[in-house]
């Protein structure tokens, strides 16, 4: 039926572990699936589809890592979320917060639900090799980004039954991982607040990812998962939350994050290719090109791709929609050598890839149409 040119990828069975550098991340890291980077890694686009797996969340031991810091492991037996901050009935304090231990977590009503995730900074080295304006930050390419299956406890479910109140703004909930450092500076746990109302719509406190308890780079025990929004909303190792009657504020809505003034919230559209970078593609044969496209606003409503480099566009065939749309595209390639690929994603919100993306000194939200290079052989 169709037929695909690039390399392999080997032992998707029984991927050899690569040891983990001092425990930064805890999960195997085997070089065919995974990117490093530090005390991070991202996903590789060639191994979302293999030729037998046909499914759309990435699978767990593929889904990107993004720490500040390093994977803590934490003790699910003396774990415990508190709940505290003047929004809430009685307004309990940081010291005699309102406390749910696991068990009690896992007790609740659940939600099971496909959400993705992705960091702000994912694409960031477009923006130096298509723009000329290298950005510093991790120097992630397009693996940043996934979506799985999450079960939890609805977010607005905790609040309510910790009694919060009309008066509540600003909720803020704080990760266990070691204090953040840069430049000299302590930052503190990792923390960024959530407006009161993106709060009550669709966050979840997420204690399941693909069918099982969270990996410990993951979050394990529990961490938030934030539907659209850019992932250093989905604080992962979650140890307390407060809700506040005014505004909160943490490095990463008042440094970090943020663009043209505003913290950054919903994700821009993007698309991209399930094909590595430079990936040999035969001449003369049918190449089906597949890909998946997202957007924090709106659905996806249209996928083009151009092979002559912005001068015609063809339409994809858009596969299915979840919280990212898979779609595919015949292509019979035929002058032989380097080509580029780009691909363009619009949403219902009338939202279209821009062929520039806004330059940003942090590199954050590369949503410019990517121009994928390929090799015709
Ligand atoms: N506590 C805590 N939460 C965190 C982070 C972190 O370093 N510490 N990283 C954030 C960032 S920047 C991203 S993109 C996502 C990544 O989630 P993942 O590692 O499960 O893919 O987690 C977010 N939550
Ligand atoms: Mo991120």
């Amino acid at each position: 039926m169709t037929t695909r040119d690039w390399p392999r990828i080997e032992s998707h069975a029984a991927p050899t572990p690569s040891p983990t550098l001092d425990g930064l991340i805890r999960k195997p890291l085997p070089q065919d699936l995974m990117v490093r980077h530090g005390n991070s890694a991202e996903s590789r686009w060639e191994t979302m589809w293999d030729g037998v797996r046909d499914q759309s969340d990435t699978p767990t031991d593929r889904f990107f890592v993004r720490n500040h810091t390093a994977t803590p492991m934490i003790d699910v037996s003396t774990w415990t979320l508190k709940l505290y901050g003047a929004a809430l009935r009685g307004s309990p304090s940081p010291d005699a917060p309102i406390e749910l231990s696991y068990r009690d977590l896992l007790a609740l009503p659940c939600t099971t639900t496909r959400i993705l995730v992705e960091c702000t900074g994912n694409g960031r080295t477009l923006f130096a090799t298509q723009q000329g304006e290298p950005a510093s930050g991790m120097q992630w390419g397009l693996g940043a980004v996934g979506t799985a299956t999450w079960t939890g406890v609805p977010l607005r479910a905790l609040l309510e039954r910790a009694g919060v109140t009309e008066s509540a703004v600003s909720v803020m909930p704080i990760g266990l991982d070691a204090d953040f450092v840069e430049d000299g500076i302590n930052h503190g746990s990792v923390r960024r607040p959530l407006p009161i109302s993106k709060a009550m719509d669709d966050v979840l406190v997420a204690y399941e990812m693909n069918g099982a308890p969270l990996l410990p780079d993951h979050g394990f025990p529990a961490r938030l998962v934030v539907p659209n929004w850019v992932g250093i909303a989905s604080i992962k190792w979650v140890g307390a939350i407060e809700v506040a009657d005014r505004e909160l504020y943490s490095a990463w809505n008042t440094i970090y994050y943020r663009m043209a003034g505003e913290p950054l919230s919903e994700l821009v559209p993007k698309s991209v290719l399930e094909l590595g970078w430079d990936v040999p593609l035969a001449a003369g044969r049918l190449q089906v090109l597949r890909g998946r496209a997202w957007s924090g606003s709106a659905k996806i409503r249209l996928v083009e791709v151009s092979v002559d480099d912005g001068r015609s566009w063809r339409p994809a065939e858009l596969v299915d929609d979840g919280p990212w749309t898979r779609w595919s595209l015949d292509w019979w390639p035929q002058r032989r050598g380097a080509r580029t690929v780009l691909t363009r994603a619009t949403d219902a919100a009338g939202n279209r890839q821009p062929d520039r993306a806004s330059s940003n000194p942090r590199g954050y939200l590369f949503g410019a149409v990517v121009r994928h290079p390929v090799t015709i052989v």
